[in-house]
């Protein structure tokens, strides 16, 4: 037997950010566990952890550029591949302009510190407005909020959980997520340690839940009905006299507009909508309000939403109104060492909202953004500034954006495409041109983005564990290889918008390739981070994490007040009467009239997602180990409805909505309310051309082949995952043999 090795690093897969203690033998990963010496996660891992070594080993991962000549792909030289890529995007925006290169940032570049200061600065030399990523289909709700409320996109608050004493959850399952904007490996062990302390859970969601099982009480909520829900909440708070404005009283405005707003959102006004008795609202907000440290937390279920704006503000809202804010136990915020918020405004760049808007459906930008439920008509709407190329990184829209039927039959009509990405999958078969970067364990790590996440401050660096070979290249060095090139043809053929950052540049990746190395931004932003030089010798530096006794990494402490002088707003001050936010609740009105006026279609239905332990989004599922089982992509639906269409457990059943349908059997249970059907989505890997073995045999069907594009929460285009309505037939048995997945 070989010599084997221990290494201490973080997980990056989720935000939970667990520490693993990752057992090698020479280049071969033996075993990984949880690190019980990492001060945040303290042992805790999920099954995912065992696919690093699975993604790291696994024989389709690409390691080398890959170029297709019809449907056939051969290795190229990184030379070639960059510059061939290089040249066919200056041609392009040459000829059409820059906003004819679009770009879609997928949810591993904010993992990798590396690519997300490279793609930032990427970015900056493409000058293209039609910029998209997975925020649009995530998070970006609570951003828009933060923007609003702080004055600054990045500055979110999150459920100071290890200390409240009421828990109340909108549309988050995180005892399988492991947390999300609220990084809180095991998830279990806080919940029960809430309960514990004589606290109460109490879970808002139209399936009960892996999360909602742990809780004290579980409301089943009609998909999309939130927000009334959230306003009746706030209305009860006003009205039952439950405001404490407590430290921020001088600081906040605009009481009276937002009390005003909520006047006619009783409880009962909203309960047949929203399928909540009104008794058992007023009940939940006193018991939530009254509670000496509670917090209202949001995740995806009312962030992919028709009102995902309205319900992501009012809950910020609720929390600051009802005392349960920038305070123990209620929503904090945390003080990163790496401070990136601080960073961008010292850079006056805190993020906007609408100041162009997206050319076919004039839907506003955010943070310089487009909606990726846009990308697909932005590239087959003919017309100035169409898209007629695109760079991916570590994304696969074909599988997590809506309508991914749409982009996909768009994306093999574009004129160029390159995918920077470790895996020949739906999306990338795509490219002319795939750039495959190392993948986790063979480069360092620092949750930059998720430590200002996290339920707790802490930080800690995790350096490669393997060496990369001399024919790979990290992510942010295939950036850097493209910027230069571009910048080098901007100059040569006059076009250079900034001649001196192009010089600089090329020098130095001419000269000194280790001078771009990410880690040492890194060391310069611990340094002049909060913990960094001005705390003297103690100072943080990328060398003091590097240090042994820091490498399970340093616990920072508990997120600390620091209201209202962490506000980036101009004046200081926190104002709640939110102009776009406030002029929603006409659109929220109408909706309750509507909810009350149209009879239900006699078979429709609302389709919601649901994740999985072992899954990943889509990019998990090439781990034998993670797939292996039952089969993971059913369709949840109700006895009663189920009953209802004479559906058995088990049978296969064709799934419709307006943009297209799909196949999968059915799994009939309780769990989701009548009316709800719930299909876990990243799956539907039965595409051709795609080398992914594993993920094939368990191919699935993509939940985004019935989303639909045009279902997006208007205020910044936030795509409608949730809610979906769709219709559920039995199939023609002679079908039902015929048909494998999506027809
Ligand atoms: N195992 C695993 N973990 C993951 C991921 C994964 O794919 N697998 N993905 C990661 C990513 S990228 C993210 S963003 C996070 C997401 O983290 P979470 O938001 O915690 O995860 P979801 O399971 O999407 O939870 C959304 C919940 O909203 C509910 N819901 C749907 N519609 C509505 C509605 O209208 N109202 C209400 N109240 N609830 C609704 C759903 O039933 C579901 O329980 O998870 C991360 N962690
Ligand atoms: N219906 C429905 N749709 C959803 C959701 C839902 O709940 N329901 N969830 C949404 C959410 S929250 C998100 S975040 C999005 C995710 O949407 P995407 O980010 O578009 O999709 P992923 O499946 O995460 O794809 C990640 C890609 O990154 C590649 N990759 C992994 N690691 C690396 C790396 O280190 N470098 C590079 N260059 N590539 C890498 C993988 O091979 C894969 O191709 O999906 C959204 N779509
Ligand atoms: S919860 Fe799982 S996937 Fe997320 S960081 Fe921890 S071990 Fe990795
Ligand atoms: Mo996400």
């Amino acid at each position: 037997m070989g010599v084997h090795v221990t290494h201490v690093r973080s997980c990056n897969l989720c935000e939970a950010m667990c520490g693993v203690r990752i057992e090698t033998e020479g280049d071969r990963v033996v075993s990984i566990r949880g690190d019980e010496a990492d001060p945040f996660s303290q042992g805790y891992i999920c099954p995912k952890a065992t696919a690093l070594g699975d993604i790291h080993h696994d024989p389709d991962r690409l390691r080398r550029p890959l170029k297709r000549s019809g449907t056939r792909w051969h290795e190229i030289s990184w030379d070639e591949a960059l510059d061939e890529t290089a040249a066919r995007i200056h041609q392009i925006r040459s000829e059409h302009g820059p906003h004819a290169v679009g770009m879609y940032l997928g949810n591993p570049s904010v993992h990798n510190y590396g690519a997300l200061l490279y793609s930032v600065l990427f970015a900056k030399v493409l000058r293209s407005r039609s910029r998209f990523s997975a925020t649009s289909v995530d998070q970006l709700p609570k951003m828009l909020t933060s923007l609003l409320l702080y004055g600054h996109q990045i500055v979110m608050s999150v459920p100071d959980v290890d200390r409240t004493d009421c828990f109340v959850i909108f549309g988050g399952n995180p005892v399988v997520s492991n947390g999300s904007l609220m990084s809180a490996p095991g998830m279990k062990r806080r919940l029960a340690a809430i309960r514990a302390r004589g606290g109460r859970v109490i879970v808002f969601d139209p399936r009960r839940t892996e999360t909602a099982e742990l809780a004290d009480e579980h409301v089943f909520v009609r998909p999309g009905s939130d927000a009334l829900i959230l306003a009746a909440m706030l209305h009860v708070i006003f009205a039952e006299d439950l405001v404490r404005l407590r430290h921020l009283a001088p600081a906040l405005r605009g009481l009276d507009p937002l009390r005003a707003s909520v006047q006619d959102f009783s409880p009962e006004a909203v309960a047949a909508a929203s399928g909540v008795p009104a008794e058992t609202l007023r009940r939940i907000v006193r018991s939530y309000a009254q509670s000496e440290r509670g917090v209202l937390y949001g995740r995806l279920g009312v962030s992919t939403h028709v009102f995902g704006g309205l319900c992501n503000w009012l809950i910020e809202v609720i929390n600051i109104v009802s005392g349960h804010f920038d305070r123990e136990g209620g929503a904090m915020f945390p003080t990163p060492a790496v401070d990136l918020a601080q960073l961008g405004s010292w850079l006056d760049q805190q993020g906007h909202h609408n100041k162009f808007t997206s050319r076919v459906r004039g839907i506003p930008e955010f943070g310089g953004e487009l909606p990726a439920a846009c990308m697909a008509e932005e590239m087959d709407t003919p017309g100035d500034k169409q898209i007629r190329a695109l760079i991916t990184h570590a994304g696969n829209p074909v599988l997590s954006t809506p309508n991914g039927r749409r982009l996909d039959a768009a994306l093999p009509r574009l004129d160029f495409m390159v995918a920077i990405d470790i895996y020949l999958n739906e999306t990338t078969r795509h490219a002319h041109i795939i750039l495959p970067p190392t993948f986790a364990l063979e480069h360092d790590h620092y949750d930059l983005a998720f430590f200002a996440l996290a339920v707790r401050n802490t930080v800690k660096y995790s350096p490669a564990l393997f060496a990369k070979s001399a024919e790979q290249r990290h992510d942010w060095q295939i950036f850097a290889g493209l910027m230069t090139r571009l910048l080098a043809h901007d100059a040569k053929s006059g076009r250079a918008k900034d001649v001196a950052l192009s010089r600089a540049l090329r020098l130095v990746s001419d000269h000194a390739e280790g001078f771009f190395d990410p880690a040492r931004a890194l060391d310069l932003l611990l340094r002049i981070g909060p913990n960094g030089l001005r705390r003297g010798r103690q100072g943080l530096s990328l060398a003091t994490l590097l240090r042994d006794e820091n490498r399970h990494g340093i616990d920072l402490g508990p997120l600390a007040p620091c209201m209202p002088q962490r506000l980036y707003t101009r004046d200081k001050k926190l104002d709640v009467a939110t102009p776009i936010m406030l002029a929603d609740f006409v659109r929220l009105r109408e909706s309750l009239v509507v909810a009350h006026e149209t009879t239900p279609i006699r078979d429709g239905l609302l389709l919601i997602g649901r994740r999985q332990l072992r899954s990943n989004n889509s990019w998990c599922h090439n781990s034998e180990r993670l797939v292996k089982g039952p089969d993971r992509c059913t369709l949840i639906m109700h006895p009663r409805d189920a009953a209802q269409r004479g559906i058995q457990q088990g049978e296969r059943v064709r799934v419709s909505s307006r943009v297209g349908e799909v196949v999968a059997p059915v799994a009939v249970s309780d769990e989701v309310m009548p009316g709800v059907v719930s299909l876990p989505h990243g799956y539907g890997h039965h595409g051709q051309g795609t080398r992914l073995r594993v993920a094939k045999a368990h191919a699935g069907v993509s939940a985004n082949d019935l989303t639909d594009e045009l279902l997006v929460d208007p205020l910044a285009g936030t795509a409608h995952l949730s809610g979906v309505p769709v219709t559920v037939c039995r199939l023609p048995a002679d079908v039902d043999t015929l048909r494998q997945g999506t027809p």
